[in-house]
């Protein structure tokens, strides 16, 4: 092969690769619910645009929830729900295969009116291929009757993205703004990646299933990117109807048994086809 057709097939190779954009996920198939109750909700790490590499979640250092109904704070719970976790396998497109957790939550959790923030701090995930420990502080908002709550407010994790828009109320068509924040401060030019989860999910079999709803024209539509302004804010457009995933990578850059850990910002927003 001489040298031109290698470096073409280098090239090919390098366009050719998939999304590499790591999301920690918190799935349950509902934001906007009109009453309580049980819920179900699925905790993987995958590439949610490819559906596919599903990567394995060890343990779960952090998962609680915070509510509140208005802006009264006397309403204000916060839910830890470690006990409520069960070790499952979720399965990719692909057939790969990661180590994953389900939370069944019994009806007295999401029981009454206004906004439900769930977070998710996963143990550090060691990636080989940088040969570093990533963690993604992962948030996802659920709302019972249409109370707003605590949607908006700032809960100073190292990595965070503080919504400025109700994250379980969007309009295909329509924008979301957030603040991507570490310790409750303001991240300015901060890469914010944007992907579609693009595949049902089988909450019985615990799987990503069907077709890709959008078939990306070029990869750097898999994974979107857009920088966030001198006070951290974004704006992103919402083109269709389903989960978007936004993460902020290395937010903070610090130290796990001897190895670099990057610590990550993680936010779930669902969008709503106009009737
Ligand atoms: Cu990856």
């Amino acid at each position: 092969m001489n040298l031109k057709r290698l470096l073409f097939t280098l090239l090919m190779l390098l366009i050719a690769a998939p999304s590499w954009a790591h999301f920690q996920m918190v799935y349950t198939p509902q934001s906007a619910l009109t009453e309580g109750g049980a819920m179900n909700l699925k905790l993987m790490f995958t590439h949610p645009f490819d559906g596919d590499r599903m990567m394995d979640l060890e343990a779960v250092d952090e998962f609680y929830v915070i509510h509140q109904r208005g802006d009264d704070e006397e309403t204000r719970q916060i839910t830890d729900l470690q006990d409520t976790l069960q070790p499952i396998r979720f399965q990719g497109v692909d057939e790969s295969v990661g180590k994953a957790f389900e939370a069944q939550l019994p009806p007295r959790v999401v029981r009454s009116l206004g906004d439900y923030v769930f977070v998710l701090v996963p143990a550090p995930y060691y990636e080989k291929a940088d040969d570093e420990y990533i963690q993604q502080f992962t948030k996802v908002i659920i709302n019972v009757g249409g109370i707003p709550g605590n949607w908006f407010e700032p809960l100073g994790l190292p990595a965070e993205i503080v919504p400025l828009n109700k994250p379980y109320a969007n309009w295909v068509g329509g924008t979301f703004t957030g603040v991507v924040m570490s310790n409750g401060e303001p991240v300015p030019n901060a890469e914010l990646e944007i992907e579609y989860l693009n595949f049902d999910v089988d909450m019985e079999a615990n799987a990503f299933v069907g077709e890709a709803k959008i078939v990306a024209p070029h990869p750097a539509f898999e994974t979107m990117t857009v920088l966030t302004n001198d006070q951290g804010e974004f704006t992103i457009g919402l083109p269709k109807a389903g989960w978007w995933g936004l993460a902020v990578p290395d937010v903070v850059e610090t130290e796990h048994e001897g190895k670099e850990l990057v610590q990550e910002a993680v936010l779930w927003i669902q969008v709503t086809e106009l009737p």
